[in-house]
């Protein structure tokens, strides 16, 4: 393919044939392509597996088969017939293996057999499971401290899984979990738990069918949530309102931005229209939001002079809310000038957008990493809140407010205990059903473990799936601290790059996934999972195993935590010989699980259950809280610590079309036009010249922030994008080099992954190629 070939303007619609296309190039180019397709025919159905990507849920009672076209490649991913066996780490050294791609490393295929790393020969050899359950008990009982261990978690984790993996942990003695919700969706649970009391979404699916109006902020579905699509287009359909915030016009939400039903004319004499797209600064959301809610204040004041029709439910902020009134004074007190310059939304716009809301009776608000990954990403989502309080829209049937979650299980993760400051209530059941001292004291979150294994304070890390080295930021310097490990284990589906940062010793512990059958010894095991709204079902593989050395995880932490403990607080084997045994243990202990096993049986699953969404306010003041949070002064100054020279930009990091977080399926970006690479950084034309840039030109990206460490990406081309003046934005995990460790959000430890400032450099060599994209 030349290169100018690799920009081409994407003109289909989101999921339509060119998905089809994608999809079957995909399916062909396995080895196992009918298989698969029979293994398909099954995802998220009765008896059948959850889909192992995206934790949007099924609608109820859906009888069609339902899968897409990023759900297909997640199966067929891990459901090749590719194998990473002994002979194959034998044929290359670590190093060898560490100059590779990410893409070349998880393409190898499925590992096969136990491995440890042998310094000697710089290679992984076969192990045995004894002997890597008897190396790692040996490590973690020589420590000197339990919470010199960092136990890390994925969020493709079964229930099961996850639960036995918290038990084990806090009966070792610490409360160490980093898991990929603090680098995800950690400020839904912050925000959301103290302002509603609970951490999570207050909407099921069916909400999506009586929502007047539906906000997408902060999220591109089309890539990372496909199936979102269709409830959005349905209301749509229906008459309801679809409103997008986002700088980048993603290609699947941009049917939602043209004007479609002209409804009514505003009083202004612009159209309302039942779709929009607002495209803010990057972190301009809050003030956005912020000016939303002021001009319902000033409605709502014109309504009280007037007589007319009162803009707030003043009903249910009497009987549900506390703090209205210094929250409004908060509001009072913001500018229009500081909503408008921060927001980088022009006032009209903002006019627009609160007139949508406070036309629509019921209005769900959806978001994802646009509005987690930043510094004041809790204010944020906390005027999200705010907005909705103000119009009772919690609580109700097609109101609510709906964070969506990433990985298939990370929800579910939470709620077995995977936290580092789990709920007090949490431990106090543990402690009583399982009868010995577990931990109180705040364990380590992701950023935290890092800081730890860079001070040598943290000696043993273990992984419950994921891509530890990857996903986290400040790669280079994460890197050598986890070098820094006495011992690094990995529960692994397919070879990545975390498993070649090894510590003095290392493990890679081959794990069954999602769709193998699972077989232990009381027979076929089925898992379960939670998904966004709070649904939770069961998933059974239907593969045959692609080697008979895999465990489950279930039983790979069943095998750790025996030869760890003992018999101590459980018999870990008897456990997992029939899952259901799991599962009532579970019942005894987490909320909401009472007669787990039984209740799996309803087709479909059961509902976990929202006291917010019941209007039960398990707050402090017992009550809906109204945050009065201020607006931050300035978004870089706040962003960036001690900002040493002005940027160029501020980048936000994403994911592309053609991966699942460091999975990279592929290297092509359809919906944004990019073929065959991911070193390019979108950037606007004006701003590329304005720099002394001409588009197409290769460029290093260097990220400012206050020490002295170097932080830089090279050779990334420059691609003329319709993106906000001042942004830029690039894939994710190539970009983790440029998030400072240090720049986290407030109260959440979230890296800043969508605000990096950045200095772009000419690349040596630079090189002139074609590249513009619509
Ligand atoms: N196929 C596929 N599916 C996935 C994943 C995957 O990698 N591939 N990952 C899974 C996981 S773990 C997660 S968490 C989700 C992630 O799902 P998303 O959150 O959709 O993922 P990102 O690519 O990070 O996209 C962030 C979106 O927010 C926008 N954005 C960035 N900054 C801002 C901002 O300041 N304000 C606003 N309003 N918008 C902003 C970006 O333009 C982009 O559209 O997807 C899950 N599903
Ligand atoms: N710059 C930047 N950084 C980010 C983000 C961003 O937007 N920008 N997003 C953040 C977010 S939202 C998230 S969730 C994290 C993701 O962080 P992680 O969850 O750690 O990363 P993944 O890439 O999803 O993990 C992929 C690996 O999981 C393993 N795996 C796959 N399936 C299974 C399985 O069934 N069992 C087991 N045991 N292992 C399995 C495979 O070996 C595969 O290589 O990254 C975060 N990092
Ligand atoms: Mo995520």
């Amino acid at each position: 393919m030349s290169q100018v070939d690799r920009y081409k303007p994407y003109k289909g619609a989101a999921a339509g044939w060119g998905a089809v296309i994608s999809l079957t190039r995909n399916w062909l180019g396995s080895e196992n392509a009918l298989k698969n397709i029979r293994a398909m025919l099954k995802t998220n159905q009765n008896g059948g597996f959850d889909c192992p990507g995206c934790a949007w849920g099924e609608a109820p009672g859906a009888s069609m088969l339902k899968f897409c076209e990023n759900g297909a490649k997640a199966v067929n991913w891990e459901a090749t017939g590719r194998l990473v066996d002994p002979a194959f780490f034998n044929k290359y050294t670590v190093s060898t293996l560490a100059e590779q791609s990410d893409y070349w490393l998880e393409y190898q295929g499925r590992i096969t057999h136990p491995m440890r790393y042998d310094a000697r020969v710089d290679r992984y050899v076969e192990t045995t499971w004894d002997d890597a359950f008897a190396l790692i008990a040996k490590h973690l009982k020589g420590l000197k401290s339990p919470h010199e261990a960092e136990f890390y978690t994925s969020g493709r984790a079964s229930n099961e899984a996850a639960f036995l993996y918290q038990l084990f942990v806090r009966a070792y003695g610490t409360n160490n979990f980093p898991d990929c919700s603090n680098m995800c969706h950690e400020a839904s649970a912050v925000s959301m738990g103290e302002s509603l009391g609970v951490g999570k979404g207050t909407v099921v699916y069916e909400d999506l069918h009586h929502a007047d109006a539906i906000f997408v902020i902060g999220q591109n579905p089309g890539t990372n949530h496909p199936r979102m699509l269709e409830p959005l287009r349905e209301a749509v359909k229906r008459g309801a309102q679809v409103v997008c915030i986002n700088p980048l016009k993603e290609r699947g939400l941009e049917r939602f931005q043209n004007p479609q039903n002209p409804i009514e004319m505003l009083s202004n004499g612009w159209e309302a229209t039942n779709t929009a797209y607002f495209r803010p600064a990057l972190g301009g959301d809050m003030a956005m939001i912020r000016g939303m809610a002021k001009f319902l204040l000033e409605w709502e004041r014109e309504a009280q002079a007037t007589g007319g029709e009162a803009v707030f439910d003043h009903a249910f902020i009497a009987e549900h809310t506390s703090g209205l009134d210094s929250y409004l004074a908060e509001v009072d007190a913001t500018s229009w000038e500081h909503i408008v310059e921060q927001s980088g939304v022009p006032l009209h716009d903002i006019e627009l957008a609160a007139r949508m809301y406070a036309r629509a009776k019921s209005v769900i608000m959806c978001w994802a990493m646009g509005l987690t990954q930043h510094v004041h990403s809790v204010p944020t989502l906390q005027e999200v809140i705010n907005l909705q309080l103000l119009r009772g829209n919690v609580g109700r049937p097609g109101a609510g407010l709906s964070p969506v979650r990433g990985h298939s299980n990370v929800q579910g993760d939470r709620t077995m205990g995977i936290n580092e400051l789990a709920p007090k209530a949490l431990m106090d059941a543990l402690e009583k059903r399982f009868n010995f001292k577990v931990p109180r004291m705040h364990g380590h979150n992701t950023v935290m473990a890092i800081g730890a294994m860079e001070r040598g304070e943290a000696k043993v890390f273990i992984g419950l799936g994921g891509n530890f080295a990857q996903a986290t930021p400040d790669t280079p310097r994460t890197h050598a601290a986890m070098r820094k490990l006495d011992l690094s284990v990995h529960i692994s589906t397919k070879l990545n790059r975390s498993h070649l940062v090894t510590g003095r010793d290392a493990l890679i512990l081959p794990c069954l996934g999602r769709t193998d059958i699972d077989v232990q010894a009381e027979g076929p095991q089925g898992v379960t999972v939670e998904d966004t709204f709070s649904m939770v079902h069961l998933s059974f593989g239907q593969l045959k195993p692609k080697s008979a050395h895999l465990k489950s995880e279930p039983a790979i932490i069943a095998g750790i935590a025996a030869a760890t403990l003992g018999k101590h607080p459980i018999d870990w084997e008897w456990a997992v010989g029939d899952y259901g045994r799991i599962r009532n243990l579970i019942a005894d202990v987490i909320p909401g699980f009472d007669n787990f096993n039984e209740k799996l049986l309803i087709p479909g699953g059961f509902h976990l259950g929202n006291d917010a969404s019941d209007r039960v306010w398990k707050t402090e003041s017992g009550k809906a809280q109204f945050t009065p949070c201020v607006l931050p002064e300035h978004l870089i100054s706040e962003g960036v610590r001690n900002l040493p020279v002005k940027p160029h930009l501020i980048l936000q990091t994403m994911r592309s079309h053609d991966q699942y977080n460091t999975t990279l399926y592929g290297l092509d970006d359809r919906y944004r036009g990019v073929y065959g690479m991911r070193d390019v950084v979108f950037a606007n034309e004006q701003d590329i010249r304005r720099l002394g840039f001409e588009p197409g030109q290769k460029v290093d990206l260097v990220a400012l922030w206050d020490d002295e460490r170097e932080r830089r990406v090279s050779g990334f081309t420059l691609i003329a994008y319709d993106i906000p003046a001042g942004q830029a934005a690039a894939y994710y995990p190539e970009t983790n080099p440029l998030v400072p460790l240090e720049s986290y959000g407030d109260r959440t430890y979230t890296p800043t992954s969508k605000f990096v400032a950045i200095r772009l450099e000419a690349a040596e060599a630079s090189n002139l190629i074609p590249s513009s994209v619509a």
